[in-house]
């Protein structure tokens, strides 16, 4: 009898209990959810281009294995375009306007990859460079 009568405040105080537990459960997740992932090793990396007459502006030219994005701005007065070719990878842009923009992403292994601008005769006049992946 008794045991009964004090049971029943216990179960209730379990089952708040269980609720603030589950609350928690459902809270954690979204908490978390802050990715964790260092610069460079892996998830993608964003790196600014910028092409002129006749140049390709990198801010860097080293960087590790794993997915880039080329954000190509044109600030030239002539069209351009980005190619990259290297290991695994052999991808050309959009032809930008002048002023206009593109992306390119490429997936980089470890190795030495050649930027160039594919339009007309730019790569002959100075419109390539090399990045190394380690
Ligand atoms: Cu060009």
């Amino acid at each position: 009898m008794f045991t009964s009568v004090r049971s029943a405040p216990m179960t209730r105080l379990a089952a708040v209990l269980a609720s603030a537990a589950l609350t928690l459960t459902v809270g954690a997740p979204a908490a978390m959810a802050t990715p964790q992932v260092p610069a460079g090793t892996s998830g993608t990396v964003a790196v600014p281009v910028r092409e002129g007459s006749f140049f390709i502006a990198l801010p860097r030219h080293g960087f590790r294995a794993g997915t880039v994005n080329f954000r190509i701005k044109n600030v030239g007065w002539h069209r351009h375009a980005l190619s990259v070719a290297g290991p695994g990878v052999r991808s050309t842009s959009a032809v930008m306007p002048p002023g206009g923009r593109t992306s390119l992403t490429v997936a980089l292994k470890k190795g030495r990859y050649l930027l160039w601008c594919p339009v007309d005769h730019h790569r002959q006049r100075g419109m390539w460079t090399w990045i190394w992946v380690r």
